[in-house]
């Protein structure tokens, strides 16, 4: 196997399973060497909690990508999540454009879901995503996200047209492929159509009626693992969206564990799913 080292650039929620503490075990265990560009430190996520502490680093990235750069540093692909504040966004873009970065672009917007902005996040937020979501080689929208890049209502049941508007208008942007998360064709379904202007795929399992904190982080790092082993988009998708689907199931009989979900006992099957994936 051809050694795979990217970069992630996410926060760190120290509490609560999301961002680089979801990425990195998952990434680890596909077999990617993971470096982190850690955009701000918060005490807990920002979803369910209050009073939480917030440090961001935006100060620091120049001078880590300067070092990196002395040192001759390079990754394989840029992995961006959660960020923080319009600054990081600058940041991550210049280092992704830069000669740091050796391949592709995957971006998760990680701003926004069911129609809302996460606390903290505001238009300008939304407006600093836009040059880093146009640039990427794989967008990873939910439907909010998407609604909010384009400016756009949000509407939760989209219909066929609709959707196409949306793809259309990502791809307008400038992404070159799409994959736009929380999509069913009825209320018991959920998935995500894949689209890149010439190739329009849709994906979908049984939808669970309740919301777990991380899982966007959770299939965005199965995604991008699974993408860079060699997985098509599409593949890579499907392997994420039934990964987030098992792990939501392991976590749905614990009223402990409101906070993200229950993916490490699984962690253990990931990678034998995505070489038989890959017909290894
Ligand atoms: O899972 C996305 C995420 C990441 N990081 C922080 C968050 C959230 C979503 O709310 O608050 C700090």
């Amino acid at each position: 196997m051809k050694h795979i080292r990217i970069l992630s650039a996410q926060d760190i929620s120290c509490f609560g399973q999301c961002s680089l503490t979801v990425a990195l075990p998952i990434l680890s265990s596909l077999g990617i060497e993971t470096s982190i560009l850690p955009t701000a430190i918060l005490s807990t996520h920002t979803s369910g909690f209050s009073g939480f502490t917030f440090r961001d680093l935006k100060d620091d990235l120049p001078a880590i990508a300067e070092h990196w750069k002395s040192v001759g540093v390079d990754f394989d692909a840029v992995y961006t999540g959660y960020l923080g504040h319009e600054k990081d966004v600058n940041a991550v873009l210049d280092i992704a454009l830069s000669h740091l970065n050796k391949g592709p672009l995957i971006v998760d917007p990680a701003f926004g879901d069911q129609g809302k902005l996460y606390g903290g996040f505001d238009m300008d937020y939304v407006a600093s995503m836009r040059p880093l979501c146009a640039r990427a080689e794989v967008l990873l929208p939910n439907l909010t996200e998407a609604c909010f890049l384009l400016g756009i209502p949000f509407n939760p049941n989209p219909n066929e047209k609709e959707i196409d508007a949306i793809l259309q208008g990502l791809l307008a942007f400038g992404a070159k492929n799409i994959i736009l998360k929380g999509i069913g064709d009825s209320p018991s379904k959920t998935g995500f159509v894949f689209y890149n202007g010439s190739e329009k795929k849709a994906y979908q399992h049984q939808r669970i009626l309740k919301d777990f904190h991380g899982t966007g982080d959770v299939f965005a790092s199965v995604f991008v693992g699974g993408y860079l082993r060699g997985l098509s988009i599409f593949d890579a998708g499907r392997l994420a969206a039934d990964f987030t689907f098992d792990c939501i199931v392991n976590t749905i009989d614990d009223p402990a564990h409101p906070y993200g979900v229950h993916f490490e006992p699984l962690l253990y099957g990931l990678e034998g799913k995505l070489r038989a994936a890959l017909g290894e």
